[in-house]
C-alpha cells in the first residue's frame, strides 16, 4: 500500500520503514501514527519479511516527538483518540513476529524515544539525541515512557531523564542501556542492515518465539517467565525449521529456514 508520510522498502527479507516528514523533524501526527501502524501490520503478515528497520527521513531526526502543533488544539476526546493511535502502534511493534530494529539518525524526543523503547534493538548515529522533554510542555510521557524507560534503564535514571527533560547523547543512551550500538552517521544504516541480515538468516519461528518469550516474560516473576519459555521452546519442536536446523548441524551444512 502507498502511504503519504511513511516509506516502505523491502530488500532481501529486510524491510526498511522510513518516517517521511523531514521538514517537521518526523514528528508523529495522527496520519503518520495511522500509516505506521498499517505499514507494520502489513509487514507483520508478510512471511518473506524477517526483520524490520525503522528510521527517519533526512539527517536531523528519527522522530522529534508527537506533533505538538496537532496536539495543541485537541479536545479530551481527540486527545484520547490520539493516545490510542500511539499506544496501538507501540503494541503492534512489540507484538510483531519479526524483530524491529530502530536506526536513530537524529532527534528521538518524547514519542520518538518511546517508539525506540518499543523496538527490539536500538542503534544510533553519534549525532542522535534522546530525551523525554514532555515536562517542558506541561505534560508527562504518554506513549509508555514512564513505564518502559524505568523498566529498561532503572528507576532513578529513568526519573532523571523524565524529571529534567534534558537531552541525552547517543553515547549516554548507550551507557544506560537504551541503545545497543553507536555508529558514525554515514555508517548507521549499513551497520543496522548487517544486524538485520544476520537475524533474517536465522529460523523465523525461533526468532519470533524468542522475541515473544522475552517481551512477555521480562516483567513477570522468574518462575512465570520460565514457564513461558518452556511453552515456547516446546512449541518449536516438530516444526520444519527445527528439523532442518538440527539436520543441517548433523550434516555439517548451512540450514535453509523457511519459517514453517
Ligand atoms: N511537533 C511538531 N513540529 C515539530 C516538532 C514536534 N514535536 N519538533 C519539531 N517540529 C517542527 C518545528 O516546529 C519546525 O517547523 P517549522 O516552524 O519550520 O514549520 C521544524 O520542525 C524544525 O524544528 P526547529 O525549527 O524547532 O528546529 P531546531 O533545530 O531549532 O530544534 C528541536 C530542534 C528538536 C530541539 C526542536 O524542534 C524541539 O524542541 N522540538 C520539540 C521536541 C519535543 O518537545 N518533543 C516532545 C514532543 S511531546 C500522548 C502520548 C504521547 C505524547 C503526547 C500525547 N497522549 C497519551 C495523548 C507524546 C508527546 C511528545 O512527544
Amino acid at each position: 500500500m502507498a502511504y503519504e508520510t511513511v516509506l516502505v522498502d523491502i530488500e532481501e527479507a529486510v524491510a526498511v520503514v522510513t518516517i517521511n516528514r523531514p521538514k517537521q523533524l518526523n514528528a508523529l501526527n495522527s496520519q503518520t501514527l495511522t500509516e505506521l501502524n498499517e505499514a507494520m501490520t502489513e509487514l507483520g503478515a508478510n512471511s518473506e519479511v524477517r526483520a524490520i528497520i525503522l528510521t527517519g527521513a533526512g539527517e536531523r531526526a528519527f522522530i522529534a516527538g508527537a506533533d505538538i502543533k496537532e496536539m495543541a488544539g485537541k479536545s479530551p476526546r481527540e486527545g484520547r483518540r490520539f493516545a490510542e493511535l500511539g499506544l496501538a502502534l507501540l503494541e503492534r511493534i512489540e507484538s510483531l513476529d519479526q524483530p524491529v530494529l530502530a536506526a536513530i539518525n537524529g532527534f528521538a524526543l518524547g514519542g520518538g524515544t518511546e517508539v525506540a523503547l518499543a523496538c527490539d534493538l536500538v542503534y544510533a548515529s553519534n549525532r542522535a539525541r534522546f530525551g523525554q522533554p514532555e515536562v517542558n510542555l506541561g505534560i508527562i510521557p504518554g506513549f509508555g515512557g514512564t513505564q518502559r524507560l524505568p523498566r529498561l534503564v532503572g528507576r532513578n535514571i529513568g526519573k532523571e531523564v523524565i524529571f529534567t527533560g534534558e537531552m541525552l547523547s547517543a553515547e549516554r543512551a548507550r551507557e544506560i542501556g537504551l541503545v545497543n550500538g553507536v555508529f558514525a552517521p554515514e555508517e548507521l544504516m549499513e551497520q543496522v542492515r548487517k544486524v538485520a541480515a544476520v537475524i533474517a538468516s536465522k529460523g523465523p519461528l525461533a526468532i519470533s518465539a524468542a522475541k515473544h518469550a522475552i517481551n512477555r516474560g521480562v516483567d513477570l516473576p522468574l518462575a512465570s517467565g520460565l514457564e513461558i519459555e518452556k511453552g515456547m521452546f516446546a512449541g518449536l519442536f516438530g516444526s520444519r525449521d527445527q528439523n532442518e536446523g538440527m539436520a543441517a548441524f548433523v550434516e555439517k551444512r548451512k540450514a535453509e529456514f523457511t519459517g514453517e
